[in-house]
């Protein structure tokens, strides 16, 4: 008798040890740069070089710099537009594929040292550091690789070019959020007047692992994008469309920016080999650059909550690129769209019902991972189940009839992304009735529904590599259907 009840306190014991500790880590990691990434969201893009003043998307490497003379640039009407926007931070084309630079470079003169702008006095990237500190931004930059001012764009020499353009970026402007690498490589432009085509091989010419090196070297804290990473990818369109499957996981050594990979890079890897999430790229104008004739086709604030859904719903970030007039400033349409845009989004998500409410699942690993994780407005608490357990529920009791349109669902990411398929069920007229279904979840799903009215939502995780670990669930009444 003695001996069986040591028994029965040792397998007891044995349970409740192994339930409370938390579930061992699946698959590929964020890093901790990005984690913060993650929660940066939603920030700016900006493209502003001679484009802005030669009415072109791609500059062809032999405009005057005399052309960039913006009347009235304020970086800081910028950085207050993005704040109040609700925006996190500012990337910028340090450099696009013209190769004018927007900082007085000391490795080439075709820069704003040779502009009229500021009598060659004047450093963009100083300026906008300054204002991203004043409005609490983060800021980033863009250094377009191929280069068609360039005399030696093609060549070995050119590497050395742009990793010392580089090192200036990383070590003159402060910490720097994220690092643009992006993949056009066109071929013909003014290489320094040889006016011809260059071809280089995207796989090898810019040996991308020691310019990787050199960033990590100089700041350990940005995310490098690219189609393929390696922290950051291309979600593999330019129109703000996010997939609805997103992984956040990518083989990418197999990969390498400009590559044919657009089809896969929405997706991601099922089972890739690294965290590398998705990020939106698109522009609230049809060019990514300023055009008078477009001041009449700035996106509408609801064509921006849209993009809102299609990718930060979707599991991606949102870089909404905002392009500066030939002032220097943000023109009024686009500030207009922007902030409205702002108070839509306030009106969308206004009131949380979740929070706080009664919350049982169909298991639990025990105390500390129950239920009420998942709605108690911590995110660094977690529902979780039992490791063997792959598919589980989670019941959220309203405690009266309330009326919802809008959920939102996070993993616990840091655990690596789990959730395969899930689906979200209301209890209505004493029936449990499906509203929506899906598939992965990763750091934030934000989903639509029409309007039901119910006292209980029952969220289901049907399929998961490994034991579901979500830290977060809001309900919303958005107005509208
Ligand atoms: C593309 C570039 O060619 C465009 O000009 C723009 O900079 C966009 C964000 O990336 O690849």
């Amino acid at each position: 008798m003695k001996q069986s009840i040591s028994i029965l306190i040792v397998v007891i014991l044995f349970v409740s040890c192994s339930v409370n500790r938390p579930p061992e880590p699946y698959g590929p990691l964020p890093s901790e740069r990005q984690m913060e990434w993650h929660g940066m969201e939603y920030y700016m893009f900006v493209h502003f070089t001679v484009n802005t003043f030669t009415d072109k998307e791609w500059g062809y490497g032999d405009e005057d710099p005399s052309v960039f003379n913006p009347s009235e640039l304020d970086c800081r009407q910028w950085a207050r537009v993005a704040h109040d926007a609700g925006m996190k931070g500012i990337i910028i084309t340090a450099k696009h594929h013209d190769g004018f630079c927007l900082w007085p470079s000391q490795y080439t003169d075709h820069s704003v040292k040779s502009s009229a702008w500021k009598n060659g006095q004047g450093d963009v990237l100083r300026e906008l550091r300054q204002a991203c500190n004043e409005y609490g931004l983060k800021m980033g930059v863009y250094l377009s690789p191929w280069d068609r001012n360039s005399t030696v764009y093609a060549t070995p020499e050119y590497l050395v070019y742009y990793r010392n353009q580089l090192g200036e970026l990383l070590t003159q402007y402060g910490e720097i959020f994220e690092v643009w690498f992006d993949g056009a490589n066109g071929g013909d432009g003014y290489y320094g007047g040889a006016r011809e085509t260059r071809r280089i091989d995207n796989r090898t010419y810019y040996d991308w692992p020691n310019t990787h090196k050199t960033v990590r070297e100089l700041q350990p804290m940005a995310v490098m994008f690219s189609d393929a990473g390696p922290d950051v990818r291309w979600v593999g369109n330019e129109s703000g469309i996010g997939s609805l499957t997103n992984w956040c996981l990518l083989n990418k050594d197999d990969m390498y920016p400009g590559g044919d990979f657009a089809k896969i890079l929405g997706a991601g890897h099922e089972n890739g080999t690294h965290w590398v999430p998705a990020e939106v790229d698109v522009s609230i104008r049809r060019g990514w650059f300023y055009h008078q004739s477009q001041d009449s086709m700035v996106r509408s604030p609801e064509n921006l909550m849209e993009l809102y859904y299609s990718s930060v719903g979707r599991n991606c970030n949102l870089l909404l690129n905002v392009p500066p007039d030939r002032r220097g400033l943000i023109h009024e349409n686009d500030v207009k769209s922007l902030l409205t845009f702002r108070e839509l989004r306030k009106k969308e998500f206004a009131t949380e019902l979740a929070k706080g409410k009664a919350a049982v699942s169909s298991v639990s690993r025990g105390k500390n991972y129950s239920a009420g994780k998942a709605n108690d407005g911590d995110p660094e608490t977690y529902w979780s189940a039992p490791d063997e357990i792959k598919s589980a529920f989670l019941k959220i009791d309203l405690g009266m009839e309330t009326e919802v349109n809008r959920i939102l669902l996070q993993e616990y990411i840091k655990l690596g992304q789990r959730v395969e398929e899930y689906k979200v069920e209301a209890f209505i007229d004493g029936e449990w009735e499906q509203i929506i279904d899906g598939t992965t979840i990763g750091y934030k799903v934000i989903r639509k529904f029409p309007a039901v009215k119910t006292s209980q939502i029952r969220v289901t995780i049907s399929r998961s590599k490994a034991c579901p670990a979500i830290s977060n669930i809001e309900l919303f009444r958005a107005p509208g259907e």
